[in-house]
């Protein structure tokens, strides 16, 4: 086979349409609604298109596997440096989409872990381990709050209770959505998998900078969500005094400055990217401003640091403005340091550069449970959760070829 490129575009246009929104150029992918489903469908086809059998696992994770689904882990072979003998090597991402997202975050895993198995059968490489594609659910947390929430049931770091009663916008659960209470831990699929690779569109420019198509990944930022909510008393625009009034508006506001200050002191990050105000009129006071605040540093000190002095400036701003202040940690993910013998060694196979990110995964979550790995590919604008977000072709072909690599150092020895 040849003009891997080709063969990638090829493979793309097949969902480019799905879910894209004419005006913004952007993606509306929410977990479990139509356009999302479609990419399931998709998945299944393809899946079935190779011969891969497809399992769920009662969460809402698809895996499709090259191998025998039934194949167990041998602990006495167990090497933190690699797969585990007779374990599966799982690769692949999400489909699920940010409000206004790129084309990449997260379809790019999937759709080149597909490619990567179709390079290893033209290579006629013999896998003594199944090669496992997986399509992870909400993990964007866009729908339902909670960000990696498939992975996070899978591995049993989200309470299932909690995960089956999240509610979307229009009040529907994540247990309706699914069709079902989800499963939750399931240590037997997990036990399975020998080790995880997850490739990614770079959600930066480090990849510009240095010059190369492919970076490992080294670490994870420690990050998560909290949920401020501000009540006041709602009143008349043009009636009521500026001296009598209890604006949640005003401390909502200066809680996004004192945040944007905070980070900047410390070299973290912190984001309020979604608000709700109600009632939402603009002659009226508002009664009540929820802003979730995105929060993340390079240690987690750092950020537990950068929270605690946003949440006191806020709650000091709400005494002077007559205003209640309720914070709730939506979710909360701690550092993830990649398995360093695991990450090392793909760096030398595939001679490129390691690099940090202050972006969540799935490889995140798992990387507790067994020898996890990320792949990047280059991304030119650097610019991520909007249309904006890039790759060349060429740039994804490398990136097949290099999880294709990846995949016959660690299924097929
Ligand atoms: O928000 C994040 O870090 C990710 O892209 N899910
Ligand atoms: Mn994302
Ligand atoms: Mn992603």
């Amino acid at each position: 086979m040849s003009d891997l490129p080709g063969r990638f575009r090829e493979l793309w246009d097949g969902i480019a349409p799905v879910g894209r929104d004419a005006d913004s150029g952007g993606y509306l992918r929410y977990a479990l609604t139509a356009p999302e489903l479609r990419l399931r469908e998709w998945f299944r086809a393809q899946a079935d298109h190779r011969g891969m059998p497809v399992s769920e696992d009662g969460n809402g994770n698809l895996f499709a596997w090259w191998g025998d689904p039934t194949g167990t882990r041998d602990s006495s072979t167990q090497d933190r440096d690699g797969p585990t003998r007779g374990g599966a090597v799982l690769t692949g991402s999400h489909f699920d989409s940010v409000p206004h997202g790129g084309a990449y975050d997260g379809p790019l895993g999937i759709v080149s872990a597909f490619l990567a198995v179709d390079e290893l059968r033209a290579a006629r490489a013999t896998p003594v381990r199944p090669v496992v594609v997986a399509a992870f659910v909400e993990e964007e947390g866009a729908r339902f709050g909670v960000p990696c929430l498939g992975s996070r049931l899978l591995t049993g770091e989200i309470d299932v209770d909690r995960a089956a009663g999240l509610r979307d916008a229009a009040g529907v659960s994540f247990a309706e959505a699914l069709g079902h209470r989800p499963a939750g831990a399931d240590p037997a699929l997990l036990g399975r998998f020998a080790a995880f690779v997850e490739l990614h569109v770079e959600q930066g420019r480090a990849l510009v900078d240095a010059d190369a198509p492919v970076a490992v990944a080294s670490a994870i930022w420690p990050h998560g969500r909290w949920r401020f909510e501000l009540r006041g008393e709602g009143n008349h625009a043009g009636t009521t005094r500026m001296a009598d009034r209890r604006d949640p508006m005003l401390t909502f506001a200066f809680t996004v400055l004192a945040a944007n200050k905070e980070a900047r002191l410390r070299g973290a990050h912190a984001t309020v990217g979604r608000v709700a105000v109600e009632p939402n009129a603009t002659n009226a006071i508002p009664s009540k401003v929820t802003g979730w605040l995105d929060a993340r540093a390079a240690e987690p000190e750092t950020l537990h640091d950068l929270v605690e002095a946003v949440q006191a400036k806020a709650a000091e701003r709400a005494r002077r403005d007559g205003t209640a202040l309720t914070v709730t940690p939506e979710s909360t993910t701690p550092l993830v340091a990649f398995d360093g013998g695991l990450a090392g060694r793909l760096a030398s196979l595939l001679a490129a550069p390691v690099l940090p990110t202050g972006a969540g995964h799935d490889a995140g979550v798992l990387a507790a449970h067994l020898p996890t790995a990320m792949l990047f590919v280059r991304n030119p604008t650097g610019v991520s959760h909007s249309p904006a977000e890039s790759a060349t072709d060429d740039d994804c072909a490398a990136g097949v070829v290099a999880l294709a690599r990846v995949l016959e150092e660690l299924a097929c020895h």
